[in-house]
């Protein structure tokens, strides 16, 4: 009995505090995260703030590889659906052949310009957080957010102002269909190549043109490779944040709510933040750039593009199919919302 006293009080406790950490060690896991761009970059600031949250919350750590240190960004998708990544940030421009749902992020002239109603779309719409979230899954993907990095700006050799002034204009699209048929629609002759190949096809004339939000053509130097920047207002840049759905659906709930909140508070983070990085790229182009031509189309200007953006909907819904129509209708909807909450 007396023995037995002495294995209680201090043979015991000690095996408790050994199983105690034996179990917290094994439960602390290093996460894989992959992104398209670098740490500075929007996804790499997400991608921090998202790692901070998870570690300053739990034993897990994060590690984030940024663009091309895994390859190519179609290289990081099969490597997430594979499960070697736990996550993973991809733009429905790289995605969209893939699950042509995620085109619909794509369509021209179907986002406002005003960066606040964007941002009320993106964190509240039923067809960002109901409609893809189920789109996603079927890939095998948890989808955590999704952002805008800014509005789309087209960096051309020539001023243009009309679909006729960009008639043979060589147009460089990430690789999407449905970015092929818009500058088709545009009147250009749209080129699609991965982010790797822009600056030499830019250097060599192989290609005559770009787009991309400001703060990356500036961050990247594509002003120096081209003579004039344009808004069309047509889009944003938008990009998705995604998990592995096995590796996702294995948590405890403990982890995956670690995760959620991880991600609101990343989101939160950037949304906040896009607007402004955009507006200090613009800056720094027009100050260390002074040569550089900055148009932004006028209405009229921009009306002969919103007509052939009608085209580019209807080939965005024939090829999506029922369910693209209804993600359409639904994102119509989630903007008119955003539009009366943001006044
Ligand atoms: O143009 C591209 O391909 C790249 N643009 C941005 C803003 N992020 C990553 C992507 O690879």
């Amino acid at each position: 009995m007396k023995r037995f006293k002495k294995i209680a009080h201090f043979v015991l406790p000690s095996v408790l505090a050994g199983a105690f950490l034996f179990s917290s060690a094994v439960s602390a896991a290093e996460w894989k995260y992959a992104m398209e761009e670098a740490l500075t970059d929007p996804q790499g600031l997400y991608a921090t703030k998202f790692k901070e949250e998870i570690e300053k919350n739990s034993s897990h750590t994060i590690k984030i590889y940024p663009a091309g240190a895994l390859g190519e960004s179609a290289d990081a998708m099969e490597q997430a659906q594979a499960g070697l990544l736990q996550f993973i940030d991809q733009s429905p421009g790289y995605t969209g052949a893939m699950i042509p749902e995620a085109e619909a992020f794509l369509v021209p002239y179907l986002m406002p310009s005003d960066p606040k109603q964007v941002n009320i779309f993106f964190k509240e719409g039923k067809a960002v957080n109901e409609m893809f979230h189920k789109i996603y899954r079927e890939h095998d993907l948890e989808l955590l957010s999704v952002f805008p990095e800014g509005e789309q700006a087209v960096t051309t050799m020539k001023e243009f102002r009309s679909p006729a002034d960009l008639n043979g204009m060589k147009i460089r699209t990430m690789p999407s269909p449905l970015l092929l048929e818009t500058y088709k629609a545009f009147g250009a002759s749209p080129i699609a190549m991965s982010w790797g190949e822009l600056i030499g096809a830019l250097k060599t004339n192989m290609v005559d043109g770009q787009e991309n939000p400001t703060v990356w053509i500036e961050a990247y130097g594509l002003d120096d490779l081209t003579k004039v920047l344009t808004y069309m207002g047509h889009n944003h840049y938008t990009t998705a944040v995604m998990a592995n759905a096995d590796f996702y659906d294995g948590l405890g709930a403990k982890d995956k709510k670690l995760i959620q909140d991880a991600s609101d508070v990343a989101l939160d983070y950037i949304l906040a933040l896009a607007v402004n990085l955009d507006a200090q790229g613009l800056g720094r182009i027009v100050r260390t750039n002074p040569g550089y031509k900055i148009v932004t189309l006028t209405e009229a200007e921009r009306a002969p593009f919103k007509a052939r953006a009608v085209a580019v909907e209807k080939a965005f819904i024939e090829k999506a199919g029922p369910r693209g129509k209804a993600v359409i209708d639904q994102m119509k909807k989630d903007l008119v919302n955003a539009a009366s909450k943001a006044k």
